[in-house]
């Protein structure tokens, strides 16, 4: 019997779509002139069919998630991405929040004795919020629960809080993490090329900026996840120039885990007149992603920001982590629009979710170890208590 890839090699008429699926079968790189060529012509089902190829290749069925929650400082942000629904200017700081490390640390302490591995903390660039103040986060934080993981601060934040401490990306990324930083998320990122970057997110750090901050990252031993916001201004040639990007570094230091697609919400934001990005769309970009970017080990549909039917949908074109329990912890996406107005899961709602489109639910950690396959678990009726 033909596997689903010979079928589509033999049925696809068109030449080069053609060889793009025989180089998938092959496991050769896709060159940046055939992954805009996948972004112009390919339909759904092609490059689905690809991406999922290649997601049970290399993961099969496991589809896995974590027990998490997020941290997030501030709102108050120096910078003005047009996108952004979050942040409020120093000016209008009574309009938005500030943490005191007592504040966060009672937020840690809400999960003593519950089985959360990782603090995702990330939020706006506060002018008087500094290095110093984050490192006594950091410590007090280590501190209370050696073993959660920390997995903060965009390459933004980090870049700020670098120039104003006067140090180099070099000691500035040595005193966080030994302070207690495990790893950093993926945000910040955008859209890499200068024409799009600046009319979104002119005044904050830069693509080489970015890239220099994960690889110091990852020079040090540390892992990051890398972002890229999808469905705005931006053309193919855009999207794929970002991955390329990635790729480049990742050959280099292979210290990225996961590359997650953000999907641009339009609510309450400079750029609410930009249309979102359909179903079909994101699912499209999703596999472009799994097929473009071989030398990334996982690919990530962050459900807060997709919805969570989407994000189950991902798990057919590529996707194999939709991130984790979230607890509520976040307002990036319920301000912008999403329809996760209150984002949380238990972690039976997310093994349910992985189930019912007949996958294997495997919680990690950050790191991707695994901490429990889920495949044979049976849930007894329960009351909605979450992070069970
Ligand atoms: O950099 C802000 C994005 C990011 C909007 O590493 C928006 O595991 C869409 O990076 N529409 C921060 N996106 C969140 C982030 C992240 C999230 C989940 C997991 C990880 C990880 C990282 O949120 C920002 C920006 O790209 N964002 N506003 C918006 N209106
Ligand atoms: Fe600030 Fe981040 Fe919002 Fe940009 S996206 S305005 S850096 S909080």
């Amino acid at each position: 019997m033909q596997s689903s890839i010979d079928t589509l090699i033999n049925f696809t008429a068109d030449k080069d779509l053609k060889a793009i699926a025989q180089k998938v079968k092959d496991q050769q790189r896709i060159t940046d002139e055939e992954g805009v060529i996948l972004f112009e012509k390919a339909s759904l089902g092609f490059a689905g069919t690809l991406a999922n190829f290649i997601r049970e290749r290399l993961h099969g069925d496991t589809t896995y998630f974590n027990r998490n929650f997020h941290i997030e400082p501030t709102n108050v942000c120096v910078f003005s991405c047009k996108f952004c629904s979050y942040s409020r200017l120093y000016a209008q700081k009574e309009e938005g929040w500030e943490l005191s490390i007592e504040d966060m640390l009672n937020i840690v302490k809400t999960y003593d004795g519950k089985p959360i591995t990782e603090v995702h903390i990330v939020g706006g660039v506060h002018p008087k919020m500094n290095m110093d103040y984050f490192i006594e986060l950091m410590q007090k934080i280590k501190a209370h629960r050696p073993e959660l993981h920390v997995k903060a601060f965009t390459a933004v934040e980090l870049d700020y809080m670098f120039r104003k401490a006067k140090l180099t990306v070099e000691e500035g990324m040595k005193r966080l993490h030994a302070a207690g930083l495990d790893s950093l998320p993926g945000g910040g990122a955008e859209i890499f090329a200068p024409e799009i970057r600046e009319q979104i997110a002119g005044d904050k750090v830069n693509a080489e900026g970015w890239l220099r901050i994960h690889e110091v990252a990852h020079e040090l031993g540390m892992h990051s996840n890398a972002t890229m916001l999808y469905g705005h201004i931006e053309k193919y040639e855009h999207l794929v120039d970002h991955m390329s990007r990635l790729r480049d570094l990742q050959d280099k230091t292979h210290g990225f885990n996961t590359f997650i697609p953000l999907k641009f919400r339009n609510h309450n934001n400079d750029m609410s007149h930009v249309p979102e990005s359909t179903i079909t769309e994101d699912m499209r970009l999703y596999s472009i992603a799994r097929i473009y970017l071989d030398n990334f080990p996982h690919l990530k549909a962050y459900w807060p920001m997709l919805g969570r039917d989407n994000a189950q949908l991902s798990l057919s074109f590529g996707v194999n982590d939709i991130d984790g329990t979230i607890d509520d912890s976040t307002k990036i996406y319920s301000m912008a629009g999403s329809e996760e107005q209150t984002p949380k899961m238990s972690t039976e709602e997310l093994v349910t979710l992985i189930k019912q489109v007949k996958r294997r639910p495997v919680e990690r950690d950050t790191l991707y170890n695994v901490v429990k396959d889920f495949s044979n678990e049976v849930f007894v009726a329960q009351p909605a208590a979450h992070l069970n």
